[in-house]
């Protein structure tokens, strides 16, 4: 059975997880008020895949024999200063993730649990993919943001993006 230090560091992650979906659904429609339906539709695509982070999560430490435990999910922010400023905290939030995802992972060592280690190493790589993404979506914005054009392209190009569920057999 998985030790209550990975029980409890793996159910703060659900409650991070679920949080993360609240927050990008918050962006989504943020972005679909200020006419960003693209945009709204990449923040829609994200929260449906943190969900599916939390869900998996949520399952491993049920599979694990122990009961999660169950916190507050904090309230989003509802309004922004406008796309940059959302893919800013988007970033710094991803950041904030993946040193909670390292943390896990240190103490999967520590508990010399390595089924834990091997599942939060998926995490481990996610997390290099979303910031990459992320970063890439920000510094077009930082350098061509200003141009409406740009915008116009860019809502256009993060409209195609579908939700592929990240465990499908699960
Ligand atoms: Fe679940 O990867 Fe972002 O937060």
């Amino acid at each position: 059975m998985i030790k209550n230090t990975l029980t409890k560091a793996f159910s703060d992650q659900v409650n991070k997880e679920l949080y993360s979906s609240y927050l990008y659904l918050a962006m989504s429609a943020f972005a679909e008020q200020t006419g960003y339906k693209g945009i709204a539709n990449w923040f829609f695509v994200q929260a449906q895949e943190e969900m599916a982070h939390g869900i998996h999560m949520y399952q491993y430490i049920v599979e694990r024999g122990a009961a999660p435990a169950f916190g507050e999910i904090e309230a989003p922010p509802t309004t922004f200063e406008g796309i940059h400023d959302m893919f800013v905290k988007v970033l710094a939030h991803e950041q904030d993730v993946t040193e909670s995802i390292n943390t896990i992972a240190t103490l999967a060592m520590k508990e010399n649990d390595h089924a834990c280690y091997n599942f939060i190493m998926w995490y481990v790589d996610e997390q290099i993919e979303e910031e990459a993404g992320v970063k890439d979506i920000l510094a077009k914005l930082t350098n061509f943001g200003s141009d409406p054009g740009f915008l116009y392209n860019l809502d256009n190009e993060l409209a195609s993006r579908v939700f592929v569920h990240p465990f499908p057999n699960r």
